[in-house]
């Protein structure tokens, strides 16, 4: 009796090994970890994630993030991908101080982390890839609302969450270049939506309500820049207020269409995503070091060699307008 039930527990444990280890198991599993899911930003970046992934070969992607864009939520995800053993965690954080000691704790287990999109201080990542040079994007941002106010005027900025390195970081470099790039250009408010509509909607709303004469909304956020674009659209605002910021052209494209925007910009998310990957996959494998000065192969991209902050941007941003919105919506 003891020795059949010995068996029986020795199949059933070949039985569970088998099932956790399929044949075809991927030799590298990278966790691409997003600010918020339901963002059709993240979205097509996690289609540039698999189309590295295909192309590498061997490794599996494990596309994941919390519902609304806070630290506590990549905390709990990172905690459980480290208990899964991933090989590599790229995350875009909601935090650049809150998700380090988490990140630390991954890195200790000799999983590579990189941050991408939105940063992660130093000590909570081996590299972090920017999408685009940061001084260029705060300045993008600004020109877009400048460009259609030939007098100037109030502006004020919708943004994803407070504590957003990405947004915090083109909203200061933008900050910077206003008094000698766009001096008729006044800032009068910046407000967080928390890259969640509802939020993003209300605070664009409070934005007019507070300023009657603002003559453009810049919302440095894919989530944000529709719900203000809607919001004027709404109001009857189109042509008072011009809306603008960073959009992704599949969703925005009937702001332009409609007037409630001239203009805006983006880097492509697709090739973001397939970006981190590779880098994620070079250091999982030791194909690359993460060092100041190291250069770092991102595949069709390109390569990115890391400054002294061990950070590298990818490439410049595109804008889009009513030339060229109908041909990039269909992509991304
Ligand atoms: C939102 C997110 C993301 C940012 C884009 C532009 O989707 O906040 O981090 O890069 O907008």
């Amino acid at each position: 009796m003891n020795f059949l039930k010995t068996l029986t527990s020795a199949a059933m444990v070949s039985a569970i090994a088998l099932m956790a280890v399929p044949a075809n198991a991927a030799d590298t599993r990278i966790a691409l970890v997003v600010k918020s899911l339901g963002n059709g930003f993240f979205d097509a970046a996690a289609k540039g994630a698999e189309e590295a992934a295909v192309e590498i070969g061997g490794i599996e992607i494990i596309y994941t993030g919390p519902t609304s864009a806070t630290a506590e939520g990549q905390i709990e995800i990172i905690n459980a991908l480290i208990a899964q053993q991933v090989d590599a965690i790229a995350i875009s954080a909601n935090d650049p101080d809150a998700l380090v000691p988490v990140l630390k704790k991954a890195m200790d287990r000799g999983i590579a982390v990189i941050s991408w999109d939105s940063g992660v201080a130093a000590e909570g990542r081996q590299m972090h890839l920017n999408p685009s040079d940061t001084a260029l994007i705060g300045e993008t941002i600004f020109k877009l609302a400048a460009d259609y106010l030939p007098d100037g005027g109030q502006v004020a900025i919708l943004s994803a969450s407070s504590t957003a390195a990405n947004q915090n970081s083109w909203i200061d470099a933008g900050k910077e270049a206003l008094p000698t790039m766009f001096p008729n250009i006044e800032l009068v408010a910046t407000v967080y939506g928390d890259d969640d509509s509802v939020k993003s909607t209300d605070e664009a709303k409070g934005l007019i309500a507070s300023y009657p004469n603002l003559k453009a909304i810049i919302a440095p956020t894919t989530v944000g820049v529709v719900a203000a674009a809607q919001v004027v659209t709404d109001m009857g605002l189109i042509g008072k207020i011009n809306v603008t910021g960073l959009a992704l052209p599949s969703e925005f494209k009937q702001f332009i269409d409609s007037g409630a925007s001239q203009a805006v910009a983006l880097w492509n998310p697709i090739d973001l995503g397939y970006s981190a990957v590779y880098i994620a996959n070079a250091l999982a494998t030791g194909a690359a070091t993460a060092e100041p000065g190291s250069t770092i192969s991102i595949g069709h991209v390109g390569e990115i060699t890391l400054d002294d902050a061990t950070s590298a941007a990818m490439a410049a941003p595109f804008t889009f307008d009513a030339s060229n919105i109908e041909e990039f919506s269909k992509i991304y």
